[in-house]
């Protein structure tokens, strides 16, 4: 019998990190790794040097630069990933100097979200991230050549030839832009639609492959796609779920977060994190095996206050606990709950919690009350938004907005507009 090998081989990959100190370099190096297998590379080395800035030409120092390159010979390294933002200058130094491809994390991420992206929304988003970030570089490169300036021909078709480009490249960006604003604001329309009617939304965020989608999956028949693999999910997913005490909340489940996510993904994926960050109810969800955990939260927590969402009722949800049954132990504050979205362990937990923090919802009525109930007005005028109010001869005529639990008082006396 033969075994043919379909898989196509991995690129080998060199990891290349300056630990200027201002982050955790080590947690950031084991996720650039896992950004590097989620996008098909396998990670051969990883270099490190402790500067306190970035080599402005050559990211690293002469030293490493030398180390670096004797390892991508001698190991017949593909590409060089860098655990930070190049500029234009040191991408082309660090090409020439290692003799293979060098890419950023940015680069990288984007590579990863242009992959993955599978609605039209999704898709315009990684493009326009990806049209900002190379009209960003082909700024620098201007710099570059005017730098050199001077001399006889330099200038000419090259400037020339760059000024197309950059042309190109800003109609493009403000055609992106121009039909995302289109999408957003359809998706604006949705969700006042969705807040007229009363739907109350519960939204899963945290850190990328924290089990976010496993989760969705597990409370409803979503069949959304989860993966180990960052970045699984671009395009948000909305299901109805219903509650125990048989209310129903529909829940979104969305692109995940990273510790020093660019900002030019985060700007261009704005209004899908928004459409998270407006639910009525948020669950963040972290890794409970991660031993980088509670760091997690707090890196998901800095970018919801980002987002805006610093005052939404938040339920934080310990997964995966099948892996770290202690975490089920430990677990013990308020509005804290510990799962496992893999073997359902803990759900109906999460579920009363959900039905404790969602605020009342509300339905707007029209109702025509006989003066015989009276009372019934009055605890309107009290306990509920009163819109409007006629008095006619069949009765009053209140238009109002009611908490759902109080409707069923109402409804003999609703009429439709
Ligand atoms: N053991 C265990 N594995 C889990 C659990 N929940 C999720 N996983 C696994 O964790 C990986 C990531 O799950 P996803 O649901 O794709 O995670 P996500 O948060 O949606 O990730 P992104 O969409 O990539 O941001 C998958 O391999 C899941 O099978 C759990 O409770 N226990
Ligand atoms: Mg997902």
């Amino acid at each position: 019998m033969t075994v043919t090998e379909t898989r196509t081989e991995a690129e080998r990959v060199l990891l290349l990190s300056v630990d200027t100190n201002e982050y955790d370099n080590e947690a950031s190096v084991e996720e650039l790794k896992a950004l590097v297998r989620t996008a098909g590379g396998e990670t051969e080395g990883v270099i490190i040097q402790k500067l306190p800035a970035v080599n402005p030409a050559s990211y690293v120092g002469s030293g490493k630069l030398a180390e670096a390159e004797l390892f991508c010979h001698n190991q017949n390294i593909d590409l060089v990933v860098c655990d930070g933002t190049l500029t234009t200058t040191q991408q082309r130094y660090l090409k020439e100097a290692l003799k293979t491809r060098v890419i950023d994390r940015t680069l990288l991420i984007l590579d990863i979200f242009a992959a993955g992206a599978k609605t039209s929304e999704g898709k315009l988003q990684v493009e326009l991230a990806q049209m900002k970030y190379f009209f960003a570089n082909l700024t620098g490169l201007g710099e570059g050549y005017s730098r050199l300036g001077g001399g006889i021909g330099t200038r000419g078709p090259g400037e020339s030839k760059l000024e197309t480009d950059r042309r190109h490249f800003r109609r493009r960006i403000e055609s992106l832009e121009r039909q995302l604003e289109k999408l957003d604001k359809r998706r604006t329309l949705q969700r006042e639609r969705r807040k007229k009617e009363g739907v109350v939304t519960c939204a899963i965020v945290g850190y990328t492959n924290a089990g976010k989608s496993t989760l969705l999956n597990r409370l409803t028949d979503a069949g959304v796609l989860a993966e180990d693999k960052l970045f699984a999910t671009l395009d948000p997913t909305a299901r109805a779920l219903k509650l125990p005490d048989g209310r129903q909340v529909m829940l979104i489940d969305t692109v995940g977060f990273l510790s020093r996510l660019p900002h030019l993904l985060i700007e261009a994926f704005k209004s899908t994190l928004e459409e998270a960050v407006s639910a009525d109810l948020l669950l963040l969800l972290c890794d409970a095996c991660d031993p980088e955990c509670e760091e997690k939260l707090e890196t998901s927590r800095e970018l919801l206050k980002e987002l805006g969402a610093e005052n939404k009722p938040v339920i934080t949800v310990y997964n995966k606990c099948d892996l770290a049954p202690a975490a089920y132990l430990t677990v013990a504050e308020r509005n804290t709950v510990a799962i496992s979205a893999a073997d359902g362990t803990g759900i109906p937990r999460l579920l009363e919690a959900v039905a404790r923090n969602l605020p009342e919802q509300v339905c707007e009525i029209n109702v025509i009350l006989p003066y015989s109930e009276t009372a019934l007005a009055a605890w309107l005028h009290e306990h509920a938004k009163v819109r409007g109010e006629e008095y006619k001869e069949d009765g009053v005529h209140i238009s109002a907005a009611v908490g759902r639990s109080a409707l069923h008082r109402f409804i003999p006396f609703t009429v439709r507009e």
